[in-house]
């Protein structure tokens, strides 16, 4: 009897213990965030982009929020939604992190939603780039882009621009299928004719059979989007199976001639003409200033995801110092309709959509002191995602 009461006695104080935690020492406990990223596997140089912009946001920062530290717990997905799934829940239970963050492809940001939803954990999609995404929980924002963002910019460009007659050919998942929607529709309202709507597999695609199909084809041009980490190999098949010399244009989303891999390329990516949101050549001072600094920090040069990582870091930052380090629904009201000077430009979070609205620049891979870049040439300032102007 004694000992039974002493046991809840104990666990009454315990519990009065926590509630009544000073606040002091609650104000010196880390805030934490938790990153899940594709460090391993196909995905995994998105994973470690992302990696190398929170790092630089941590060294500008020192890792400090309105005083306090912060601690960044990065998690390895290798890019298989269940376990992508399983450390968000881990994260949100097991360490309390008031946010969630990264999620390298499409699958993995949709299984986690729901986590989010139940928990109401702000959940902050650093790459992803699904219109629906942020549809499929209230606790849902993104820092990288949507397709239908690139996909028009780049539809409005190409038929002003000798372009009638396309072939698409995509990724076999969500961004996608988004991708040759929103090409398809915007380009055949400009005049334009899609030939066909050609797909490859996600994982281990071979370009071989379905460049073949282009090239009998014979379009002006072929449109094209693949997931970051694709498009040298893309190329590579483009050059060897003669569609260049046979006279197809190429064009694409800035996820082909990505700043990670373009450098690599070789000449066949000259002078393809493409759409995004960043470039590693983005002529502002802020941008240069972002480039060198991440370039001193992690010997690579940034590509989209980089700054996609960045920038999710400045806008949960940005939240914590409103809410005073307090998660839940008061820090998702108070990331709503932040905005900031990114390096890619001027960003603001749609308060109702809770999505990204930013510049969508058009760009010519061309090379400047031996280096391969995307030169911007034209821009549509402050695009809202298509996919929700419905
Ligand atoms: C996605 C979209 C992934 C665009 C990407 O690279 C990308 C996605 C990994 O939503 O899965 O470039």
């Amino acid at each position: 009897m004694t000992h039974r009461r002493h046991v809840l006695q104990l666990a009454a104080a315990l519990a009065l213990g926590a509630a009544m935690l000073p606040a002091a020492q609650a104000q010196s406990e880390p805030i934490k965030i938790g990153v899940i990223l594709p460090m391993t596997g196909q995905q995994a140089s998105t994973g470690k982009q992302i990696e190398g912009g929170i790092k630089l946001w941590q060294q500008q920062t020192g890792g400090k929020i309105g005083g306090r530290k912060v601690e960044v717990i990065i998690k390895d997905d290798g890019t298989v939604p269940d376990q992508t799934r399983r450390l968000a829940q881990e994260l949100v239970v097991n360490d309390k992190v008031v946010a969630l963050a990264g999620f390298g492809i499409t699958p993995s940001a949709l299984a986690t939603a729901p986590i989010a939803t139940q928990s109401k954990t702000p959940m902050v999609v650093m790459a992803a780039a699904t219109s629906a995404i942020t549809e499929a929980s209230p606790f849902v924002t993104r820092t990288s882009f949507t397709l239908p963002q690139a996909a028009v910019a780049i539809a409005e460009w190409a038929p002003k621009n000798g372009i009638k007659k396309v072939v698409t050919l995509v990724a076999d998942y969500g961004p996608g299928n988004d991708a040759e929607k929103f090409f398809a529709d915007r380009f055949k309202l400009n005049g334009g004719q899609v030939l066909e709507q050609l797909r490859t597999p996600l994982r281990s695609p071979d370009f071989a059979p379905v460049l073949q199909k282009v090239r009998d084809t014979k379009p002006d041009a072929l449109f094209v989007f693949l997931p970051s980490g694709q498009g040298a190999q893309f190329m590579k098949q483009f050059a060897e199976r003669g569609l260049d010399k046979a006279g197809i244009r190429l064009i694409a989303t800035g996820d082909v001639t990505d700043d990670d891999q373009l450098a690599d390329m070789g000449d066949v990516a000259l002078g393809v003409v493409n759409s995004h949101h960043y470039s590693a050549a983005h002529p502002s001072p802020a941008n240069k200033k972002f480039v060198a600094e991440f370039e001193a920090l992690n010997k690579f040069r940034p590509n989209f995801m980089a700054v996609g990582g960045y920038d999710g870091m400045r806008l949960i930052a940005k939240g914590l110092e409103q809410t005073k380090g307090a998660g839940g629904q008061a820090l998702m009201d108070a990331m709503k309709g932040q905005t900031f000077e990114s390096p890619r430009g001027n960003i603001l979070i749609d308060a109702q959509t809770r999505d990204i609205v930013q510049d969508m620049y058009i760009r010519k891979v061309e090379k400047k002191d031996g280096q391969l870049w995307n030169i911007e040439f034209d821009v549509i300032k402050q695009m809202k995602d298509p996919g929700k102007s419905k």
